[in-house]
């Protein structure tokens, strides 16, 4: 009789130091033995031809976040991590939002009740801090740290969201104190209200004026205040969602002088422009910080490539485009202004990354693994208990076909979104099995699951 439930044969198997040949053995849900052959089991995936990698650990996703009056995100959980399982995901981290005047509780309790029994991978929430007061600070984050929802968001920009520098110092102390970790987005909300105003008052009012408003200064600006104050609070930090060479700068200095900055990049800004919001259905591609242009491109190339950044997430935020509160009719009305910011790319981030990363020679397949899950695990604190192929992890595997051709198009994926900013393009490598804790759950193209994802609690990052 095998001693497991579940052997994984004669794949490649990937991790974020090594490529190796062997068979995995998987019993109650964790990688109990791997080696060259683990003979018989009654239960055994054939991995042979296929590549054997940690599930992706796509650690910034937006789920049902309410985002403005009337307006309703595209995925709730079901949806949502559906589609990043068919994506080759095993964990999801989305935002759990704080309402002015909210207790950060009540927001968990919002989202746990949306989430829990309708998840298809595993999920570990993030807070997003947006009314810091004393109570919250000194009293919930550091009690919620201590409980496993180890880190936060800040944001520098939109009304009821945005904090004061003053705000965001107390905030980085409180994350110092309770070993929390703070993540930022980082645009200065002046300078986008005075661009957006004059772009208006010019009767300016189409998607691509949503990138004119918010040039690379505006990040670069908020890049470097965020980083400043980080150094000022003594904490380390994530720049979320860096999109340009001029904020990736800003990192490379700040490390040179010793601080824990750490940067993300998402596939937007690897595969898209601002000429992207300037077609027809420009809408479909509004999000923020908004994609670049070439010079961008290879500038987070680059990133990718040297180490700037840490972390390739996908920032899924999806919206529908033919919706009345939708993309396409912001709320009825006409500027871009309206349009909610944030596009779907759950599912088709990590073969993206491998395509255009990994195929076109500019990564390794170690760094693939290292930018798509294991260092998300260690940023985070999940490591190592996800985001790596060892004896006691999750059995948290994606099975990789890097042979495998596909052209992306909304009809194969399974967000709730109506639209995919990729719709057309082509990769070569795509998920054939995603396995969570031992479970398959998505194989050739089929859910094989119920919704067995759990809330994950994790340790205190460390720096
Ligand atoms: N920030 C995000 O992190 N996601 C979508 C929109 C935004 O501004
Ligand atoms: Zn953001
Ligand atoms: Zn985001």
């Amino acid at each position: 009789m095998s001693p497991y439930d579940t052997v994984i044969r004669a794949g490649t198997i990937v991790t974020a130091s090594d490529t190796f040949d062997a068979d995995i053995g998987i019993r109650a849900g964790r990688i109990v033995a791997i080696a060259e052959d683990l003979g018989d089991c009654p239960d055994t995936i054939d991995a042979a031809g296929l590549l054997v990698m940690p599930g992706g650990i796509d650690s910034h996703v937006h789920i049902s976040q309410p985002s403005g009056e009337g307006v309703v995100m595209a995925d709730d959980f079901d949806s949502a991590t559906r589609s990043a399982a068919f994506g080759g995901n095993t964990t999801v981290m989305p935002f759990c939002f704080q309402d002015k005047g909210q207790s950060l509780r009540d927001a968990l309790a919002w989202y746990h009740g949306l989430a829990d029994g309708n998840c298809h991978v595993d999920v570990s929430f993030h807070l997003i801090v947006s009314d810091p007061t004393p109570h919250v600070l000194g009293q919930e984050l550091p009690a919620l740290a201590e409980e496993g929802y180890t880190s936060f968001k800040m944001f520098m920009t939109y009304e009821g969201l945005k904090l004061t520098d003053r705000e965001i110092l107390e905030t980085m102390t409180a994350a110092k104190r309770s070993g929390a970790r703070a993540m930022i987005h980082a645009e200065n909300d002046d300078a986008i209200g005075f661009l957006r105003d004059q772009a208006e008052m010019a009767g300016n009012t189409a998607p691509r004026f949503h990138a004119t408003t918010r040039p690379i200064p505006v990040e670069r600006e908020a890049t470097h205040r965020a980083i400043s104050l980080a150094e000022i609070a003594g904490v380390p930090l994530v720049i979320v969602h860096v999109s340009n060479r001029e904020a990736m700068e800003e990192i490379s200095r700040a490390r040179a002088r010793g601080l824990k900055v750490y940067g993300e990049t998402c596939p937007q800004y690897l595969v898209l422009t601002a000429e992207d919001l300037d077609i027809p259905e420009g809408a479909k591609n509004v999000c923020s910080p908004p994609p670049r242009d070439k010079a961008s491109q290879v500038a987070c190339w680059e990133g990718i490539e040297q180490g700037i950044f840490d972390l390739f997430s996908s920032d899924h935020c999806p919206f529908r485009y033919e919706d009345t509160s939708g993309k396409k009719h912001p709320k009825g009305r006409q500027s871009f202004r309206w349009i909610p910011n944030g596009i779907p790319g759950v599912e088709t981030r990590l073969p993206i990354l491998f395509s255009e990363g990994v195929g076109k020679g500019r990564i390794s397949l170690q760094r693939f693994v290292s930018l798509t899950s294991t260092n998300h695990a260690r940023q985070y604190g999940l490591y190592p208990r996800k985001g790596t192929i060892a004896i006691g992890a999750d059995a948290d595997i994606v099975l990789w076909d890097p042979e495998q051709e596909r052209t992306i198009s909304q009809d194969i994926l399974h967000h709730g979104a109506d639209y995919t900013p990729y719709e057309g393009f082509k990769v070569t490598g795509w998920p054939v099995l995603t396995m969570v804790r031992g479970q398959t759950v998505v194989k050739d193209g089929t859910l094989a699951a119920s919704a067995t994802g759990l809330h994950v609690a994790r340790e205190k990052p460390g720096d």
